[in-house]
């Protein structure tokens, strides 16, 4: 017993006497770094991917490890395994965007019991199943915007159509819903350019090229509205191919789009930067898991290169971080873009 208490009070000593930095500190250590991790509407969409350039540069400068998960389809139910998995790995941040409102919301519930912080970006999910959302852009400026630039596509007369991403998406639907309202408060302005269709193209490729198609051959339809970049991309490439007098606006991918602003198939469109979009999406998760905000209203926090950021009451009863103001592209400045993002 004495040789094990002196033995102890040896090694005791000697740790006392080294120099090492406490374990915390152990920039090295890569097995003590806390995860944030980021769920993808889908891990193909290159939207996705540059949202998560932008979240992992973050995460670099924060000293976590960034992860890079999610479906290969934009449904909910493999987004609800995924969390699963990754509260069972007891991550310390999860990041979504979401395929379903409502849907996630117990896996993200079960994560939030086990402590780990909860954001959705993109494509919010409830405000019972976050702390906040880190929203790109104001949803009423994106949808009547949209509607505007179509309307003067068409120089006020013809019918207009939607192809949206899928159904449930409720980024997409907010956008509808704003799109719909920009038309019925001003009903005299869109008479003749009234709403066809609205299709979803579930933001997969060959989807949103045959609902292009199917789309085109309704000869009232003179615009298409693709308020996705999968949709967008599909639809450019589908028009473009078959010399399509139709017009087309969304939002795009610049480095994705600039060949239909170019030639003229979409005269112009609108985005914001994703890569600071999952960029500010690790910041704020960081400041949850940090304590620095509970994300109330009211909060800031020092969001990197992006300064200092406030979360502010959303429409949907929660809260939510704001990036900013939907961008224009057009052919003067689209050529400075497509390098970019
Ligand atoms: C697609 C996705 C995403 C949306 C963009 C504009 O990549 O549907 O959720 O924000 O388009």
């Amino acid at each position: 017993m004495k040789k094990i208490v002196s033995l102890i009070l040896v090694v005791l000593a000697l740790a006392g006497c080294s120099n090492a930095a406490p374990a915390t500190n152990t920039g090295a250590d890569t097995s003590a770094k806390k995860v944030y991790a980021l769920v993808a509407k889908d891990v193909n969409n290159p939207y996705m991917q540059k949202a998560f350039d932008g979240f992992s540069e973050a995460c670099t400068a924060l000293g976590v490890e960034a992860l890079y998960k999610g479906p290969d389809q934009a449904t909910p139910e493999k987004q609800i395994e995924i969390i699963n998995q990754l509260t069972a790995q007891n991550v310390a941040l999860i990041a979504v965007a979401a395929n379903d409102f409502d849907a996630l919301e117990p896996a993200l519930k079960a994560a939030m019991d086990k402590g780990i912080q909860v954001v959705s970006l993109d494509s919010s999910v409830n405000p019972n199943s976050r702390r906040m959302h880190i929203n790109q852009a104001d949803p009423e400026k994106i949808g009547r915007v949209l509607v505007q630039a179509a309307y003067e596509m068409v120089n006020g007369e013809g019918g207009m159509a939607i192809l949206s991403a899928t159904a449930q998406a409720s980024n997409q639907n907010l956008w509808i819903e704003w799109m719909k309202k920009e038309i019925e408060e001003n009903a005299d302005k869109y008479a003749k350019t009234p709403l066809v269709k609205v299709v979803y193209g579930d933001d997969e490729p060959t989807k949103s090229t045959n609902e292009t198609q199917a789309l085109l051959m309704d000869d009232s339809i003179k615009v298409i509205i693709a308020p996705t970049t999968v949709g967008m991309l599909a639809a450019g490439k589908y028009m473009q191919d078959t010399a399509s007098a139709v017009k087309l606006t969304g939002l795009g991918l610049p480095s994705e789009m600039a060949p239909f602003i170019e030639d003229g198939t979409c005269p112009w469109m609108y985005l914001w930067n994703p890569v600071d979009l999952g960029y500010l999406a690790a910041y704020g998760g960081d400041a949850l898991v940090k304590g620095t905000v509970t994300g109330a209203a009211g909060n800031t926090f020092s969001a990197g290169r992006m300064g200092e950021m406030a979360v502010v009451a959303a429409a949907d009863g929660g809260t939510e971080v704001m990036l900013g103001d939907p961008f224009k592209f057009e052919p003067s400045n689209i050529a400075e873009w497509k390098s970019v993002y």
